[in-house]
């Protein structure tokens, strides 16, 4: 755990969240600042800054992050009509907080390119 890391105090219970999802690799909650009618962030338990910095070693957790999508757009009834599970990687790519993450956006039509 990294103290200063505000996905960590959600992953040890320190921040409250709506957790919608865990296991022993990954917790998966509600975003804060909502993008779609469901958004949610897909998180390692294990602190991880960036994408960059996942080795070999996470493969599991990574199939983790797509058979957990998977399940938790069934659940909330949007896996059929379609979603997007995306990750932003440093400042031009959008991350804010410095804990891998992956957002699972669902519920309204997504558009491409992204902004
Ligand atoms: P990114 O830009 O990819 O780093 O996305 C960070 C997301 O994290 C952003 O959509 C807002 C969300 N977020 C930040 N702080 C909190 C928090 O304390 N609780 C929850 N649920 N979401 C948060």
């Amino acid at each position: 755990m990294v103290n200063s890391c505000i996905f960590c105090k959600i992953v040890a219970g320190e921040i409250p969240a709506k957790i919608a999802y865990q296991d022993d690799l990954l917790i998966a909650f509600h975003d804060v600042h909502p993008q779609a009618p469901h958004h949610l962030l897909l998180v390692p338990r294990k602190h991880i800054a960036t994408t960059l910095d996942l080795d070999a070693s996470d493969a599991p957790m990574l199939a983790r992050v797509f058979s957990a999508a998977a399940q938790l757009s069934r659940e909330l009834g949007f896996a059929e009509e379609g979603f997007r599970l995306v990750n932003n990687c440093n400042r031009r790519g959008g991350q804010v907080v410095w804990h891998l993450h992956f957002h699972l956006l669902g519920g309204r039509d997504m558009t491409w390119p992204p902004g």
